[in-house]
């Protein structure tokens, strides 16, 4: 009998691991609005997850894998949608996404927004959002860290103090770490905090990054563009949904329908003799293109299901499993 063991130098087989390796999973929550995808993609130095300057902007919660070798570190973050109170079958199904990213994790990070620097008001008052959002984590017994994000926005930093004294009392977070996601300030900080929560070990392979197919981003990019454009309802009504996907010799076709809720919304999508529907793909393609890393040959088509973000079965379908 010959054992495989023996006839290997010790020096070559490989450690099973660094022994200070850690990794863990790590959900961010909040209201919407406030930073959370944004910070995804700083922590990562990459674009992953879509992020817009309005409210609801993400609807599946995603998995994005930091990584870094020094010291060894995986955390497998999970962005969620921002919670609020649900107004409709879409608001409702947000909030059991949001939740469903809250399993299995080793730390949880809450995120709020630094008191904007104008008024004179109680700086360590709470949106009702915030608060509902508080009242969610009671429920997982993971480590807080709470973050206050869009520091930069500050122009009188000592407003900071008083709320984090009062989210220390209230939370008794394991830290508070105040960052800029768009600056880039404290994100290190932030990292070493997390990482003394984690379990020893790995988890993914190096090259791991996501949960989600490029279908999906490439839908959410599309949305994105749609988002950055288009006001009041038409952002929160519109789905997005991948119709032909293929590699070609030298690019990429990818065929897409945009889902609106009204013909008088396709109407806007569309634009004055489709310029905005133009101006969406352009952007998007370009978008699509650096995510790929392939060129791109975009077509877009809007069509209309009337009512469908208040239709449990549609709102499924649609805003929850892009891209499938
Ligand atoms: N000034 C400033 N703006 C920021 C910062 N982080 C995020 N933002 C902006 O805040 C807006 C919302 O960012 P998102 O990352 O989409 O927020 P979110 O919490 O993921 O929002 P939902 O997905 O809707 O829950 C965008 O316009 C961002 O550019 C920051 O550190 N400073
Ligand atoms: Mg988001």
């Amino acid at each position: 009998m010959t054992d495989d063991n023996e006839s290997e130098s010790p020096e070559l087989a490989p450690p099973a691991h660094h022994p200070d390796a850690r990794a863990g999973r790590v959900a961010i929550v909040g209201r919407p609005n406030v930073g959370k995808s944004t910070l995804v993609n700083a922590l990562l130095g990459q674009k992953l997850v879509i992020a817009t300057s309005r409210p609801g902007t993400t609807r599946s919660s995603v998995l994005a894998v930091y990584a870094q070798d020094d010291p060894p570190t995986q955390i497998a973050f999970v962005d969620t949608p921002g919670l609020h109170r649900p107004k409709s079958e879409l608001g409702k199904l947000l909030r059991e996404e949001a939740e469903r990213g809250l399993s299995d994790l080793d730390a949880v990070v809450l995120m709020l927004e630094a008191p904007s620097g104008k008024g004179r008001g109680d700086v360590t008052q709470l949106q009702d959002d915030d608060e509902r959002v508080i009242e969610m984590l009671a429920q997982v017994h993971a480590p807080m860290i709470v973050v206050i994000n869009k520091v930069d926005l500050l122009t009188d930093k000592t407003k900071l103090l008083p709320l984090l004294i009062r989210m220390n009392e209230r939370l008794s977070p394991a830290a508070l770490v105040p960052v800029s996601a768009t600056k880039g300030v404290n994100l290190k900080e932030l990292i070493a905090e997390l990482r003394k929560l984690l379990p020893e070990g790995v988890l993914y392979d190096p090259d791991f990054l996501t949960d989600r197919p490029e279908r999906f981003f490439v839908s959410e990019l599309v949305r994105e563009a749609v988002f950055e454009r288009t006001r009041a309802e038409i952002p929160h009504g519109i789905a997005i949904v991948i119709d032909r996907f293929v590699e070609e010799r030298n690019h990429t076709l990818i065929e897409a329908s945009l889902v609106v809720e009204k013909n008088s919304h396709k109407a806007i999508v569309i634009g004055a003799g489709g310029k905005m529907l133009v101006d969406i793909g352009t952007a998007a393609r370009l978008r699509i293109e650096d995510f790929l890393g392939r060129k791109v040959m975009l077509k877009l088509w809007v069509k209309v299901i009337a009512g469908w973000t208040g239709d449990p079965r549609r709102v499924r379908e649609l805003a929850l499993e892009p891209g499938k």
